[in-house]
Order: structure tokens, then sequence, then C-alpha cells
């Protein structure tokens, strides 16, 4: 018999059906065994009566046992009806039972509510804890909110590339890269799309990318991870930098009214709420943030290179307070402290015209207008210390035309922590690298003749 899928069964009242999954619960009642089975699409209560033929094989099943079952799909009597709980009308009669896989006993209690782990157990067994609904939740959330960005970027013409990983340069600068041994020569393991979306919007005007991007954070923060998912896009012929403040304004608003819709059921298991995004999302210059962080605190940060974790949370709040927008975009920090690419402000050269986006306390977004002309971006690359021909492909790219041009990334871990007002990054990364952990903690021994066990 063909398979059913179990979301599908109400559609089946009365019918014979066979269906695949897996032993989420197991009761006994007297004699008759409960069982509730679970597959990608949803769960339903099965019922093996003391008289069924399924019922030697329904005494050696334990959870997480996966079978094949035949049935009848039962109405429940409304007394025994669970109008919360999806196909709590029904219930599977039980007529066969087939184990395809056995299952070791659980090391911990996987149900609905009895669910609760320390985060570093949760992610010891990251491959178990997956089955979960609520970690399930997230993930389906955060799937959701790539494919939002995937499509809004398309619906505004921008051309998906696939950027490389393996550079042979650092785009964003700093110490924080992992190096590579590229058979003997020096390589990186990608910070950042940058450079290359550069390249590709000089050809094809409008572009994106969604990458993984490395970042070797030496430090264990609640909103760092040394891999993450970055959400790029980069476009030409714009007319200011507030363009592209606005396309990825637009862009966050597409993926929040995306998520509203195709995401309840995730979202409502979370508990999680939307963050409000109103008509036009405040913007503030560096300094302006700065004197509104003083005021309200008495804490002096003016003349600060850039605003840290603290104040990027008060910001948050007096804009919250101020005009109920829980997002807020702050723009111009100190040429001298951005890349070399960011576009030095005509008028104060001192202040670039890049900018963040924060919400809820924490940075979503970087982007801003970038140098098109060739001899200022020159200029930055010797004023940078940069090695001109680490970048020749970059910079061809520039000396023979280029828009005035702009983009932004968006830190697709960094939104669904947030999003879903989880404490830490790590539960938004299905896999998280961080510099104790890849999938298992790093002070785990390694054999002896390992060559490739990490440095950082
Ligand atoms: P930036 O370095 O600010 O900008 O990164 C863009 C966004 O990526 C996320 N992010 C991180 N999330 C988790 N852990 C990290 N270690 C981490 N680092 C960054 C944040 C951040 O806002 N090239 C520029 C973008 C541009 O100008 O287009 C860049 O990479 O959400």
């Amino acid at each position: 018999m063909e398979r059913t899928l179990i979301g599908d069964l109400g559609k089946h009242i009365s019918e014979t059906v066979s269906i695949s999954g897996w032993v989420d619960v197991r009761r006994d009642q007297g004699k008759m065994v409960f069982f509730d089975f679970r597959d990608r699409s949803g769960f339903v209560q099965g019922v093996v009566l003391p008289d069924s033929p399924a019922m030697e094989a329904a005494k050696g099943v334990r959870k997480e046992f996966v079978v094949r079952v035949e049935g009848v799909v039962n109405k429940r009597p409304e007394k025994n009806a669970n109008a919360n709980a999806r196909n709590g009308d029904i219930e599977l009669e039980v007529h066969s039972l087939e184990e395809l896989a056995a299952a070791d006993p659980l090391p911990f209690d996987m149900s609905l509510t009895g669910f609760n782990l320390d985060l570093a157990t949760e992610l010891d067994h990251r491959a178990l804890v997956l089955r979960h609904p609520r970690i399930q939740a997230i993930f389906k959330v955060q799937a959701a909110l790539i494919d939002a960005f995937r499509e809004f970027m398309k619906s505004q013409d921008f051309f998906e590339f696939q950027a490389p990983t393996i550079t042979p340069a650092t785009a964003e600068g700093g110490a924080e890269v992992f190096r590579v041994d590229y058979f003997g020569k020096k390589a990186y393991l990608t910070q950042s799309p940058q450079l290359y979306k550069q390249v590709v919007m000089t050809a094809f005007e409008r572009v994106f990318s969604v990458n993984r991007v490395f970042r070797a954070e030496p430090s264990a923060t609640t909103r760092h991870l040394t891999e993450i998912v970055s959400l790029d896009a980069e476009m030409g012929f714009i007319g200011s930098w507030t363009d592209v403040r606005d396309m990825s304004e637009a862009t966050v608003r597409h993926i929040l009214e995306q998520l509203k819709a195709r995401s309840s059921a995730e979202l409502a298991l979370l508990g999680a709420e939307l963050p409000v995004m109103i008509e036009k999302t405040p913007t503030l210059s560096l300094t302006e943030a700065q004197e509104k962080i003083f005021a309200a605190t008495g804490r002096d940060v003016r003349g600060g290179k850039d605003l840290n974790p603290e104040d990027e949370r008060v910001l948050c709040e007096i804009v919250k307070k101020d005009t109920g927008s829980d997002f807020a975009y702050v723009y111009g920090y100190p040429t001298r402290q951005k890349p070399f690419y960011v576009f030095p402000n005509s008028e104060h050269p001192e202040f670039n015209e890049g900018m963040d986006l924060l919400c809820r306390g924490v940075e979503w977004l970087s982007g801003g207008r970038r140098i098109n002309d060739y001899g200022q971006l020159m200029e930055h690359v010797r004023a940078w210390g940069m090695d001109p021909e680490k970048i020749s492909m970059f910079l061809e790219a520039f000396r023979y035309g280029a828009p005035p041009e702009g983009g932004f990334a968006l830190g697709a871990e960094r939104m669904t922590m947030q999003i879903l007002g989880l404490k830490n990054i790590r539960e938004a990364s299905m896999f998280p690298r961080d510099m104790h952990r890849i999938d298992t903690l790093l002070s785990a021994p390694v054999p002896d003749d390992a060559t490739d066990a990490p440095e950082n």
C-alpha cells in the first residue's frame, strides 16, 4: 500500500492507510497500547486493540523505532478529541506494525513538554535533538527567512551568483581570519564575498549571494560564530548611500512579512514575536546616536569609533521608546576604522557612508556606499597598507568603469536569534562552529596521527 503522510490523514477518515515514521510516544494502558507516530508532516495517535494482529509487534516497539503502520483512520469520540493538537480529532486503529529500524533507549527526555536541555548538551546531541519540533521550528524559520531574502532580491532584478570560499586576500581586514595552507601558499577562508560581489556588480549591476563566511572570532560571546550564513547584496547606479539603506530596509520588511505569512505556526510554538518595523526606520548618524546615549544614560560615549554592544542595546531601547520601532540605522563611522572600500563622505571625509542596521539591541546588517572611482580606490588601497597584487582582480573591475554603487549583508543566524528571542546564537545555527566546537568539543582527544587538527 502506498504511504500516506500523517498530515494528510484527516482526508482519509474510515479508510485503511499505510503510514511510515517514528514512534514518538508509547503508552501502555491495560491491554491496549497507544502510540504517537511522527513523520515530517505531523503527529497522530495510534491505538493497538487487545485483539489486533499488531499486538505482538507492538510489544517490542519503543520510542524512536522507525515503523511502517497499517490501520484504519477513525474519528475520535468527542470526549477524547484534543482540539489543540493537529490530528487531535482522529486516531489510527493499528492493524499491522512493521519495524523498519530499532532504536536504543533515549539518553534524555525528548517529549514535547519534558524536553529541556542546557545548550551544551543540546549541541552535543544535535543529531538527535534535531528531531524535536521546537528545534525544527528554529530551522524552518531560518529556511523561510533565507527563501524570503532570495525571493525579494530576484523580484528587484538582482542576479544570484556563487562566491568563492578560498580567497587570496581578506576583505574586511583585521586578524579575524582563518588561514589555509593552499599547496604551500597562504590563502584564507572568506570573511565576506565583499570584493567578489563588487566585481560581479560591475558586470550585472544588481547581484546577491547566499554564502558561508568565516570569522576567526577569538572570543566566545552569545552573538558570534566562526562560520555564518551571510546574505549579501550589491547594486550599481545609486544616487546616494540612502538608496542602499532603502533597499536593505525593503528587504528586511519583505522577510518579516513572509515570516508572518508562512511561519506563524513555528513562531507560535517558540513564543516569538516579530520585531516591529515602522513605515520609515529611524536613521541616526553615529554622532547623533552617541549624543542620545549620553543624554539618556550619562555615559559619555561621544567621539567613540563605534558603538559597543551595550551602546547598541541602549540605543535600541531609546529608539523603541521614542518611535515604536525595533529597528534603527546608524551611519557615518570614522573612515579609518572601516575597510578600504567604504565611501568617505565628500564634505566630511573623516566619516564614511557606511551604515549598520540594529534590531532589538543587536547588529543585523552592515553596508553602505562604496568607492567606485579607480583613482580614489587606489589611494585607499595604499593608505590601508594593502598589496594591490593580491586584489588585482577586484581593481581591474574598477579600472575599466564602475557605476556609483553600494550594498549590504545580513547575518542569517543573528536575524534568526533575534526574531525568535533565542539567548545564544549557537541555537540559531544547526551545526555551530565557535572557538571551542566543531560538532564535538575541540578538547576531545585527537588521534596522534591527525595532521589537520584545527589550530584556532
Ligand atoms: P559585517 O562584518 O558587519 O559586514 O557582517 C555582516 C553581518 O554578518 C553578521 N556577522 C556575524 N554573525 C555572527 N557571528 C559573527 N562572527 C558575525 N560577523 C558578522 C552580522 C553582520 O551585521 N562586507 C560587509 C557587508 C557589506 O558592507 O556589504 C560585512 O561583512 O549580522
